[in-house]
């Protein structure tokens, strides 16, 4: 131990909802880790040379190897530690619906909150207006379920989860509620949280709250 390398090692940022996703993953399959914060402002050699692509975290190493991309990275956790809880569903049919979902939000959801807080005006009014469709199709995606994955959680609920944690900085900017407009969806984060693995792996939402005011005032947003 004590000087043993790490076989599992997280490239992380605290507020990150796609580093939780694995924080969660991780979590969930008991897998022991060394987590590094990464200071996106002055990024590491070892962020750079496990991520040169993109230059991003979070970053998975397993063995030495970096996993980039968090929906990949919590596929492969699910396949290399392939033992309860499952991730994704053994059907293929079911596997394909849940990957489908989880990009709908990936290729959806960060872009519509950041221009929540980072545009202003008719544009900020634009971009809430979009975060909320996406969240209605959402609800409808959910419907009467207890988690996107049915009975138990899964790859969409992981995707989704950790956006939560930004809901409140999206509506004190935005000056919208969640819940009054999708609580179906305010109703599953809620339940989803209940979850040990899923709470400790998030962040205060307030938190959040005044690292995007610090930020906007970093960037110059109004
Ligand atoms: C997104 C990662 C990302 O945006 C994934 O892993 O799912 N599609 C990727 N990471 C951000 C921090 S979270 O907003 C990041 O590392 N940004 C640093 C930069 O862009 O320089």
């Amino acid at each position: 131990m004590g000087e043993e390398k790490k076989e599992v090692v997280l490239l992380d940022f605290w507020a990150s909802m796609f580093g939780m996703r694995l924080r969660i993953a991780l979590a969930e399959k008991g897998i022991n880790y060394e987590y590094k914060e990464q200071n996106l402002m002055d990024k590491s050699p070892l962020l750079l040379q496990m991520n040169p692509v993109h230059k991003k975290i979070p970053v998975l190493i397993h063995k030495s190897r970096p996993i980039c991309e968090s929906i990949i990275a919590v596929e492969y956790i699910d396949e290399v530690w392939n033992h309860q809880p499952l991730i994704l569903p053994s059907d293929p049919y079911q596997r394909a619906q849940a990957r489908f979902w989880a990009d709908y939000i990936d290729k959806k959801m960060y872009d519509a909150g950041k221009r929540i807080w980072t545009r202003n005006g008719e544009a900020r009014e634009e971009a809430k207006k979009e975060f909320i469709e996406i969240l209605k199709v959402l609800e409808g995606e959910l419907g009467e379920k207890a988690y996107f994955g049915g009975e138990d959680f899964g790859l969409v609920d992981i995707t989704l989860i950790g956006f939560y944690c930004w809901f409140y900085a999206y509506e004190m900017i935005g000056k919208f509620s969640v819940e009054a407009e999708c609580p179906k969806i305010v109703a599953w984060a809620n339940r989803y949280m209940e979850r040990e693995n899923v709470a400790k792996s998030l962040v205060d939402p307030h938190k959040v709250y005044r690292f995007v005011l610090d930020l906007k005032k970093i960037y110059g947003f109004e």
